[in-house]
């Protein structure tokens, strides 16, 4: 089976992908919803973390001029993304140093708002579960610009393909990244690959015309 529907299936299975009515963080109403919280145990995690280095691998970030030394996860659903993308590259013979942030600076004991391996002067790719319009991802950028990393790369789980006002451009969210920062923006799957799987899965059929509809208002066209 594919990265893709792998992960996919993986995240029925985690109920981490779910059918059904959800408001988003731009306030639209969308028929899915991606909480990457649900991978929730240690196997389901494992499983991810395999995902991500193949759509890695798949998209030849590592190893490229675009490589990079040091794995980032925004807080809090980046956290334990990043950690166990960290631990699979050990057990593929890749020890990469792995730091993530707080949400509030503590003033005392180590203070800063940073913990894990020091980012100054290293190659940083931010490892995070989902883009819709792009702010996650834009916040991680610049607390990584902050404390002296040089961003090398976005991976995500999941990419919606939204455009961020479709009323102006049908351009990607991710690409709009992309583009604006110079660096790669790699998914494990879209919404173009859950359309795929919902079509070849008859139990899915279903959601694949309120996708479709959903895509037709607010997906990109890039
Ligand atoms: P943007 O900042 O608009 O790219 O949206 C990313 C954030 O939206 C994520 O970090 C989540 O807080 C939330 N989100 C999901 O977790 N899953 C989804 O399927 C959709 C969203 C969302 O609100 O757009």
């Amino acid at each position: 089976m594919s990265y893709k529907s792998r992960f996919l299936q993986l995240a029925l299975d985690a109920r981490a992908l779910r059918f059904g009515e959800f408001t988003l963080k731009s306030g639209r109403l969308s028929p899915y919803f991606f909480n990457a919280g649900l991978f929730n145990t240690g196997t389901a995690l494992a499983g991810l973390a395999t995902c991500y280095a193949d759509a890695i691998d798949a998209e030849g970030l590592a190893g490229s001029i675009k490589d990079f030394d040091l794995l980032f996860g925004p807080a809090y659903k980046g956290i334990p993304l990043a950690t166990a993308l960290a631990c699979e590259y050990a057990r593929r013979g890749r020890d990469l140093p792995v730091a993530f942030n707080r949400k509030e600076a503590k003033a005392h004991g180590e203070g800063g708002s940073l913990i894990g391996a020091p980012l100054g002067g290293r190659r940083v790719l931010v490892v995070d579960d989902v883009i819709t319009a792009g702010t996650a991802i834009r916040e991680a950028l610049s607390i990584i610009r902050g404390a002296g990393g040089t961003p090398a790369g976005i991976v995500i789980a999941l990419d919606r393909q939204e455009a961020v006002d479709p009323t102006v451009s049908r351009r990607s969210a991710a690409e709009t990244v992309a583009d604006e920062q110079g660096i790669p923006v790699v998914s494990v799957a879209s919404l173009a690959d859950l359309l795929a799987f919902t079509s070849a899965d008859g139990t899915l059929a279903d959601q694949q015309s309120r996708l479709l509809a959903y895509r037709d208002t607010y997906g990109s066209r890039t």
